[in-house]
Parts: structure tokens; sequence; C-alpha cells
């Protein structure tokens, strides 16, 4: 790779790492919030700041002013940035992609100035529309390091080759690598990653908590916000406190809060967690609300959630989704994220980046909209 920007990180500084907003600009901004970040911070932004949110040019814009703005704030390319880089070398595949893709935001600039791809358009013409309006941005976007490398820390969107010149890795490798945590590396400090979302390394329990590996010296902290159903928008925050980095995180999603009424013990035979690409499974012994089922690829034994069974051929079945086949437990007071409570006998939750399942009815809500329709019967009587 060839664009590597070199950073001064000082001691006793606090280091936000963020990546995958994927065009979701209110939840980066409630994230900032969270963390409460002020101009002594270095912000991390660790790519894929475009594509498949809704508001990827808001988003580009947002960390454009941030960047001119704070001397802090660093970001790295992902592979979903260099999409102005198809447009500006006029690859002719970028047409049928814009066709097909509701979110993108080179959809979302042709939008604003009325553009509307036709059946002949070619994307020359595309490109020309483009770079007359949004010339700013398409530079900006193609500038941007494929890695920042700090004293103690290398920040590169998806991977790096295991070799002692890691700067020699293939830009396209870097950008693009499935499943580092998978590999090693040989840079000699913490390579931070994005890209391939944590949940997908789950075994005892769907997580979405960033990964610390200390051994291999790789940390993982793309929370799937918007790719996986559960998802959220993860910010590692590494404390420099006199060179002992002290590594923490905080994460926003869009879910709704509740509190918890009630204490909820897990099961300690219900763990385990069905992800992409392992759907497939042979039902073993059917229950109430949870099947027991062999995971073919896997030949792990988990017990689904009936609703989440599909029916395949010759009594095999499939997972319609990624989910969580595990309790959790849960005390009184506790504030959850409610994911799914469309299910009989449980509803699926999320307590700090653990997704699993509750007894339902203990969460606040059920109890008001249960004291809620009962007020309904009691006439409108509400004083504005
Ligand atoms: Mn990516």
């Amino acid at each position: 790779m060839e664009k590597i920007k070199k950073l001064f990180i000082p001691d006793n500084a606090r280091v936000i790492v963020i990546s995958d907003i994927h065009g979701e600009l209110e939840l980066f901004k409630q994230l900032l919030n969270k963390v409460d970040f002020n101009t002594g911070d270095y912000l991390i932004i660790n790519g894929d700041l475009c594509e498949k949110g809704s508001n990827s040019d808001g988003v580009v814009r947002f960390i454009m002013e941030l960047e001119a703005q704070y001397p802090n704030v660093h970001v790295t390319e992902g592979n979903c940035d260099t999409l102005v880089e198809d447009l500006v070398e006029e690859n002719p595949e970028l047409v049928g992609y814009l066709k097909t893709r509701q979110h993108s935001i080179l959809n979302e600039w042709l939008d604003k100035i009325g553009f509307v791809i036709g059946e002949d358009t070619t994307v020359g013409e595309i490109k020309e529309g483009l770079t007359c309006h949004f010339s700013k941005e398409i530079i900006w976007l193609l500038q941007l390091p494929t890695a920042i490398e700090a004293d103690d820390y290398i920040f590169v969107h998806a991977g790096l080759e295991e070799r002692v010149d890691w700067e020699e890795t293939d830009r396209l490798k870097a950008i693009t690598f499935r499943e580092f945590l998978h590999h090693t590396h040989n840079a000699g400090k913490y390579v931070i990653v994005g890209h391939w979302p944590v949940v997908n390394y789950s075994s005892d329990i769907s997580s979405h908590k960033p990964i610390i590996d200390e051994v291999k010296k790789m940390i993982a902290i793309d929370g799937g916000n918007i790719i996986k159903k559960t998802g959220q928008l993860n910010a590692l925050i590494i404390d420099r406190i006199n060179k002992k980095d002290s590594i923490t995180y905080t994460y926003t999603d869009s879910f709704p809060k509740f509190e918890v009424l009630e204490d909820f013990h897990a099961d300690s035979e219900m763990t385990g967690a069905i992800s992409y690409p392992s759907y497939e499974l042979v039902p073993i012994i059917a229950g109430q609300h949870f099947t027991l089922c062999e995971q073919v690829e896997t030949i792990n034994k988990l017990y689904v959630k009936n609703e989440y069974i599909c029916q395949g051929e010759n009594g095999s079945a499939y997972a319609k989704n990624d989910v969580s086949c595990a309790h959790i437990t849960v005390k009184k007071g506790d504030i959850v994220s409610l994911i799914d409570d469309n299910c009989s006998g449980y509803d699926l939750i999320k307590k700090n980046g653990a997704v699993g399942w509750i007894g339902k009815g203990i969460l606040a809500y059920q109890h008001s909209l249960h004291k809620k329709s009962n007020s309904l019967l009691n006439k409108e009587e509400t004083p504005v």
C-alpha cells in the first residue's frame, strides 16, 4: 500500500476509534456525545463511512468538517469508500451497481442534482455530472490513507498481510481482508480493524463487543451497524495513562431501551449462536419455544428459537437469520435494548453488546403497555 500516514499520539491522550459508520449519521453523532468527545481527544475513523445506510453524504460532510475543525481527527479508507475511484476511472460496472443499490453515496449525490440513470446512461456521463458538483468530496475520499501508523498502534480498515514489512501489504487486501482475527500479523504493534462484524466470531453468545486479542495483538471493533439486524456502532476508547493503555468501549444502537423489572437467570444449557453463513440445521427435539438442532457446518447442538427456523427439504431446516441461541442473565434495574418481542415465551434483548433471550413480561414497557390499555378503558380523561 502506498498511502500510509504516520501519527504521533502523546502519552496521556485519549484515543477514540470508530469504524463502519455506513451512512448512519445520527447514530455516529449520538456516539460522539456518549463518549463526550472533546478537542483533546484523538478520533480515528477507521473506514467505511459510506454505503448501506441512508446518509453517506451527511457522514462524509460531517467528518470532513470535524477533520477541518479538530487537528486530532484522522480517517482511513474502507472498501466502501473507494467507490469514487470506480467513478473517476470510469469503471462501466458502476452503472449496474448504482441501479441495484438503494443506498449509495453516489445515488444520494445524483438525487441532489436531479440526475436519473436511464437505460443508456454511461459511467462517463455520471462522472461528468458528479465531478461538477462534488469534486471537493471526491478528492477528499480519494486521498484517504489506507493505514495510519502510530507508535503502538496501526489503524487499518480490514487487515494486514503476515509480513514484517507490513507496509507492503496489498492495498486491496488491507481494505477487504475477511476474518482477520483468524489470521496473524507481524507488524509488532496492535493492529486495529473494522470491516468484519465481530459477531461473526461469536461462539458462546452472540456479541457485538470489540474483541481484543493480546497474544496476536489485534483488536476488531466492527459492531455490525446496519449489516447485522442486532448490530451497533462501537467506539473503542484507549486511555493512555503513563504508557499503560487501558482499553474500554461503548456503543449506540437504534433499539428502544427498557428497564428490567425482575431478575432472569440464564439456563446454562442455552448457549451459542447462529451466524452467517452457517444457517443449515437438522432439528433433533422440538420444544414449545426452542428446538434442539444440530448446526450442520459446525456439528454444534443449539437450541434455536422456533420462530427463527424455516423448513427446508428432506427434514432439513435452516435459520432465517443470524440469531442468538443463548439465554442471558439480567437483573432488576438493568437497562437493555429490546430487539424482538414478537416470539412466544421469550424476548430477544441486548445487554452490554451481548444478545440473548429472557423470559417474557419482565421489561418496564410491557407493564406500562398493560397499564395504558387499562387506562384507555377508563375513558379519555388525560389533561393536556
Ligand atoms: Mn468494509
